[in-house]
């Protein structure tokens, strides 16, 4: 395939690396990269007024963006958005109370409300999100890739019928067990707004996407494999995965789910998000190298003294092996409270010329 450029450098390391294609280094990009751990960001934040007023104003959200990538060497943007903005343009009326997290003003509460819904057309109830990507992908100049994402079905889900987030799922599974058609007419109108959301990222600029099933590591074994994987199964099925004579390829990253690895390269994604509780080395072997793996470092890792920090992250590279088909990554998003330093510390140490996995 000739269509990712020469493997050489930060603008295509990590479209190459999802499409298993030898790189120059391992690429490297952090989930949660923009946030609150960074002064700048802290500052926009302040300026903005609030975090759903910045995801709302291209220009900010555009600038929040870009500030890690300028930062350090990262091989990747990722869209500065959050996953509860499908259910938001549904009408369930998005909040985020500070040191709360988010809020549902019209949660789901029974079937009614489920048979209200609609999938958005995204390029009117999203298009802040497209003119975000778009103008993105103008100011980097090809300075390196632009990841899109979603959050899954199920995960999604979690947040609509419970209305906030929640540590025992009591509402949804109850949902699950008491009335499986209602979940599953929910789990279909999400399945058709996520294909059509991240079809119009991709036709509006991203250039690899990512499902995040934070959640699907809640479920019991035959319940994800029903109402998680393949709803996502459905949605990498519907996706354009080529633009522009380039390929678009699709990360799955469902946390928690290690043991399920088989059943999630069977969405037919290009790439599996790894946590840090499954080791590279195993989920390679359980995915028989038929998909790229993108993780999996501890995110403690990086409250680490720095040559333990330094010391785990060549683990990590160690772990997988040689061989293409790997994205460095945190098994989980980078915390407010991490010094940026550190950050700086795990990136330079991915690219440095010891860690290279090719002589
Ligand atoms: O400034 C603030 O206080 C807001 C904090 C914040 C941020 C920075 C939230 C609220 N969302 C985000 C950005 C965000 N969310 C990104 C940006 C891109 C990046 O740099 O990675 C992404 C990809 C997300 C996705 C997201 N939102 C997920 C999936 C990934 C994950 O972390 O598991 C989930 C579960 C959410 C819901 C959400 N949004 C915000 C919070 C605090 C939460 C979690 C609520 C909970 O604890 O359940």
């Amino acid at each position: 395939m000739t269509d990712l450029g020469a493997p050489s450098n930060r603008g295509n390391r990590l479209l190459r690396a999802l499409m298993r294609l030898p790189v120059d280094m391992t690429p490297v990009w952090l989930m949660r990269q923009a946030g609150r751990y960074l002064p700048e960001y802290r500052a926009l934040r302040a300026a903005a007024g609030s975090f759903l007023a910045m995801c709302q104003t291209p220009e900010l959200a555009c600038e929040v963006t870009l500030q890690p990538v300028r930062r350090f060497p990262l091989d990747a943007a990722i869209l500065f958005s959050d996953i509860l903005t499908v259910p938001d343009a549904m009408g369930l009326g998005l909040s985020f109370v500070e040191g709360e997290g988010p809020r549902f003003e019209r949660p789901i509460r029974d079937p009614h409300d489920v048979a209200r819904l609609r999938a958005p057309d995204p390029t009117v109830g999203l298009r802040y999100v497209l003119d975000t990507v778009s103008r993105v992908r103008r100011e980097l100049a090809g300075l390196c890739p632009l990841i899109g994402f979603s959050g899954s079905p199920w995960t999604l889900a979690t947040y609509m019928v419970e209305g906030q987030a929640s540590d025992d799922f009591r509402r949804v599974k109850g949902l699950l067990f008491s009335d499986p058609a209602t979940l599953t007419a929910l789990l279909a109108v999400l399945t058709e707004a996520v294909t059509a959301y991240l079809n119009a990222q991709i036709e509006a600029g991203a250039q690899a996407v990512m499902i995040f099933d934070t959640w699907g590591g809640s479920l019991a074994a035959h319940h994800f494999l029903r109402y998680s994987r393949d709803p996502m199964a459905r949605i990498v099925d519907g996706l354009s995965r080529r633009r522009d004579g380039a390929s678009v390829p699709v990360v799955v990253f469902t946390k928690g789910g290690g043991c399920w690895l088989p059943a999630l390269v069977e969405t037919g994604c290009d790439a599996v998000g790894i946590d840090w509780m499954t080791s590279l080395a195993a989920a390679r072997a359980a995915t028989g190298d038929r998909v790229a793996l993108q993780g999996n470092l501890d995110p403690m890792a990086l409250y680490a003294p720095p040559e333990r920090l330094a010391a785990e992250v060549r683990a990590v590279l160690a772990d997988f092996g040689e061989g293409p088909g790997h994205v460095f990554n945190l098994g989980h998003g980078v915390r407010p409270d991490v010094d940026p330093e550190q950050v700086g510390l795990c990136i330079d140490t991915v690219h440095a010329p010891s860690a290279r996995p090719y002589p």
